[in-house]
């Protein structure tokens, strides 16, 4: 399998979690994505019954591959954080869930160095309510041959929404790589051949 059992797990807040699903799901390292609620109190948050919580994007990673520091620097540089008093309350709050103490202390250490935006708050992670399914790899969804062709790939919706090829190809609807570079990283990962062989030949036959 391309992921070792030590992968860590970050969960963001950085507005509407469709554009964040996409951008970190094209970046080598990142194992998956899957975008949520979290950050509040009420119970059984959806879209229209967010109550207190917060548009979350979270995210399991390769720590030797894509450091926490490299996932900040793209937070960062990719959303404006907003003053939740503004605009529609904590949904689109500019958000960091750190999940373990070196988490708290990298974050900690980066926004003192003045990198990070003094209107993103910082809070423990306490637990993730999945988004409905329709919410999750978003911009591929508007691509309904992407989909009838990775349905041969994958047997459920589950499976194929937990894939790193449908993060990268997420990544790709929206514009943030190439489907050359995924080819190029699909050989690098310690799939079985032909497994990779059968990954490239259906995602080369998608029309976008
Ligand atoms: N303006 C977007 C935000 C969606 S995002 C999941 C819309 O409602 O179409 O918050």
């Amino acid at each position: 399998s391309k992921m070792d059992n030590s992968f860590h797990t970050i969960s963001l807040g950085m507005g509407c979690f469709w554009g964040p699903d996409a951008l970190f799901g094209h970046l080598p390292g990142v194992i998956r994505t899957r975008v949520g609620y979290a950050g509040g109190t009420t119970s059984h948050p959806t879209y229209r019954q967010m109550g207190d919580h917060t548009e979350i994007v979270e995210m399991d990673f390769e720590p030797d591959k894509i450091s926490l520091e490299d996932i900040l620097n793209v937070f960062w540089n990719h959303h404006n954080p907003v003053n939740i008093n503004d605009y529609k309350g904590r949904q689109y709050m500019s958000l960091l869930l750190y999940h373990d103490e070196e988490q708290r202390s990298i974050i900690q250490r980066v926004t003192e160095e003045g990198k990070g935006e003094t209107l993103t708050s910082i809070a423990p992670y306490s637990g993730f309510h999945l988004a409905e399914d329709k919410h999750q790899k978003y911009h591929l969804k508007r691509y309904p041959d992407a989909l009838e062709k990775l349905g041969m790939l994958y047997s459920s919706h589950d499976d194929l929404v937990n894939a790193t090829l449908v993060a990268r190809l997420n990544g790709l609807a929206k514009g943030y790589t190439s489907l050359e570079r995924i080819i190029n990283e699909i050989e690098q990962w310690s799939t079985h051949s032909n497994h990779q062989q059968i990954m490239t030949d259906v995602i080369r036959t998608i029309r976008w």
